[in-house]
Protein backbone atom coordinates (compact mmCIF):
# COMPACT_ATOMS: atom_id res chain seq x y z
CA UNK A 1 0.00 0.00 0.00
CA UNK A 2 2.68 2.24 0.73
CA UNK A 3 4.72 1.29 -1.81
CA UNK A 4 1.80 2.26 -4.34
CA UNK A 5 1.04 5.20 -3.18
CA UNK A 6 5.19 6.48 -3.39
CA UNK A 7 4.60 5.55 -7.00
CA UNK A 8 1.10 7.74 -7.40
CA UNK A 9 3.58 10.87 -5.85
CA UNK A 10 6.14 10.00 -7.93
CA UNK A 11 4.69 9.58 -10.93
CA UNK A 12 2.59 12.92 -10.18
CA UNK A 13 5.72 15.21 -9.18
CA UNK A 14 7.21 13.62 -12.50
CA UNK A 15 4.66 14.26 -14.89
CA UNK A 16 4.76 18.14 -12.67
CA UNK A 17 8.07 18.53 -13.42
CA UNK A 18 7.96 17.52 -16.79
CA UNK A 19 4.98 19.37 -17.60
CA UNK A 20 5.42 22.89 -16.52
CA UNK A 21 8.20 23.96 -17.53
CA UNK A 22 7.75 22.14 -21.26
CA UNK A 23 3.98 24.18 -21.24
CA UNK A 24 5.37 27.64 -20.61
CA UNK A 25 8.29 27.57 -22.96
CA UNK A 26 6.19 26.94 -25.68
CA UNK A 27 3.27 29.03 -24.27
CA UNK A 28 5.09 32.16 -24.29
CA UNK A 29 5.18 32.22 -28.68
CA UNK A 30 1.89 30.31 -28.95
CA UNK A 31 0.41 31.33 -32.26
CA UNK A 32 -3.14 32.40 -31.66
CA UNK A 33 -6.46 32.34 -33.20
CA UNK A 34 -9.45 34.33 -31.86
CA UNK A 35 -12.97 34.02 -32.19
CA UNK A 36 -14.67 37.03 -32.45
CA UNK A 37 -18.19 38.18 -34.04
CA UNK A 38 -18.44 34.44 -35.21
CA UNK A 39 -15.44 34.39 -37.10
CA UNK A 40 -12.02 33.17 -36.58
CA UNK A 41 -8.90 35.22 -36.50
CA UNK A 42 -6.50 34.92 -38.41
CA UNK A 43 -8.11 33.59 -41.56
CA UNK A 44 -4.99 31.61 -41.83
CA UNK A 45 -2.58 30.70 -39.32
CA UNK A 46 1.05 28.72 -39.75
CA UNK A 47 2.22 27.51 -37.02
CA UNK A 48 4.77 24.25 -36.21
CA UNK A 49 4.40 20.67 -35.89
CA UNK A 50 4.33 19.91 -31.96
CA UNK A 51 3.67 23.89 -31.55
CA UNK A 52 1.04 24.59 -28.67
CA UNK A 53 -1.77 26.69 -30.55
CA UNK A 54 -4.04 28.84 -28.46
CA UNK A 55 -7.91 29.14 -28.97
CA UNK A 56 -9.65 32.36 -27.37
CA UNK A 57 -13.15 32.47 -27.25
CA UNK A 58 -13.72 36.40 -27.29
CA UNK A 59 -17.65 35.99 -28.06
CA UNK A 60 -19.84 36.35 -25.20
CA UNK A 61 -21.70 32.68 -26.62
CA UNK A 62 -19.92 29.48 -26.94
CA UNK A 63 -18.11 27.96 -30.07
CA UNK A 64 -17.49 23.97 -30.75
CA UNK A 65 -14.10 23.73 -32.85
CA UNK A 66 -13.37 20.85 -34.89
CA UNK A 67 -9.35 20.57 -36.86
CA UNK A 68 -9.40 18.74 -39.33
CA UNK A 69 -6.71 17.77 -41.25
CA UNK A 70 -7.62 18.30 -45.32
CA UNK A 71 -6.25 15.72 -48.09
CA UNK A 72 -4.07 16.68 -51.46
CA UNK A 73 -7.44 16.26 -53.10
CA UNK A 74 -8.85 18.74 -50.89
CA UNK A 75 -11.04 16.89 -49.46
CA UNK A 76 -11.31 16.12 -45.16
CA UNK A 77 -9.08 13.55 -43.75
CA UNK A 78 -8.28 12.51 -39.64
CA UNK A 79 -10.02 14.95 -37.51
CA UNK A 80 -7.07 16.44 -35.25
CA UNK A 81 -8.74 18.23 -32.63
CA UNK A 82 -12.42 16.86 -32.22
CA UNK A 83 -15.66 19.03 -31.37
CA UNK A 84 -14.09 21.04 -28.47
CA UNK A 85 -16.27 23.21 -26.49
CA UNK A 86 -15.23 26.67 -26.65
CA UNK A 87 -16.85 28.21 -23.38
CA UNK A 88 -16.93 32.35 -24.06
CA UNK A 89 -14.00 33.87 -22.55
CA UNK A 90 -12.01 31.11 -22.18
CA UNK A 91 -8.88 29.99 -24.38
CA UNK A 92 -7.12 25.78 -24.24
CA UNK A 93 -4.47 24.70 -26.30
CA UNK A 94 -4.00 21.82 -28.83
CA UNK A 95 -0.67 21.08 -30.97
CA UNK A 96 -0.93 19.44 -34.74
CA UNK A 97 1.53 16.68 -34.49
CA UNK A 98 1.88 16.15 -38.50
CA UNK A 99 2.40 18.70 -41.08
CA UNK A 100 -0.46 19.72 -43.02
CA UNK A 101 -2.82 22.13 -44.17
CA UNK A 102 -5.93 21.58 -41.56
CA UNK A 103 -9.44 23.31 -41.33
CA UNK A 104 -10.77 24.79 -38.24
CA UNK A 105 -14.89 24.93 -38.57
CA UNK A 106 -17.22 26.09 -35.67
CA UNK A 107 -19.45 23.47 -35.42
CA UNK A 108 -22.53 25.78 -34.67
CA UNK A 109 -22.17 28.88 -36.30
CA UNK A 110 -22.19 28.08 -40.60
CA UNK A 111 -18.72 29.04 -42.41
CA UNK A 112 -16.98 29.54 -39.31
CA UNK A 113 -14.11 28.00 -40.73
CA UNK A 114 -10.05 29.08 -40.75
CA UNK A 115 -7.04 27.47 -42.41
CA UNK A 116 -4.12 26.20 -40.55
CA UNK A 117 -0.71 24.99 -41.75
CA UNK A 118 1.53 22.96 -39.77
CA UNK A 119 4.86 23.10 -40.50
CA UNK A 120 8.13 21.51 -39.47
CU1 LIG B 1 -19.17 29.24 -33.49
Amino acid sequence: MKFRTNCTAIVTACALFAGIPVAVAHDDEAPTITEEDIEYSPEEQVVHVGQLVRVINKDPFEHKSRVTEQTDEGGLGLIALKDHVDKPGTSYIFKLDKPGTYEIRCLLHDGMTATIKAVK
